[in-house]
């Protein structure tokens, strides 16, 4: 689904399957793709600030300015369920911030302030009303 999409990121949650996973895969266009399963994630520590332009596929289209750490570090199992911690910085660290929210029901909207986000919902309600008139 993720790369159907496509996206750099994935939440179980976003496709109806309750469990605590996500993929992220950052490859830039035309490199080798650079999968990562996290399972059971947990963020270890967050360091320094950085406001990316996110979009995210639960909104489609819609692109908004949202603060973030600048470096983290996750725990997580992967598909064998052996632990590992990763360092991140750049887009995979906020992509694995935007996923391991979506694993708690955060959502980008709620890093937004109240007007933009009754813009965003205006705007994904009229999206919805357009594809099914
Ligand atoms: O595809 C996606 N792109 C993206 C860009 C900037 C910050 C976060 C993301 S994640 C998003 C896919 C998605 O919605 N994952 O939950
Ligand atoms: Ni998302």
């Amino acid at each position: 689904t993720m790369y159907a999409a496509p996206g750099v990121g994935l939440a179980a949650t976003q496709v109806g399957e309750l469990w605590q996973i996500f993929v992220v895969d950052c490859a830039e266009e035309g490199q080798p793709s650079d999968l990562r399963v996290f399972v059971n994630p947990e963020i270890v520590s967050v360091e320094g600030k950085v406001t990316f332009d996110e979009g995210c596929l639960s909104f489609p289209g819609a692109r908004e300015e949202i603060e973030r750490g600048e470096k983290v570090r996750v725990r997580a199992q992967d598909r064998e369920g052996k632990w590992f911690e990763l360092e991140a910085e750049g887009l995979l660290a906020v992509a694995v911030q935007h996923e391991y929210d979506h694993l708690q029901g955060v959502l980008m909207i709620d890093h937004l302030g109240p007007l933009k986000k009754r813009l965003l919902h205006r705007k994904m309600l009229k999206r919805e009303a357009s594809a099914t008139a």
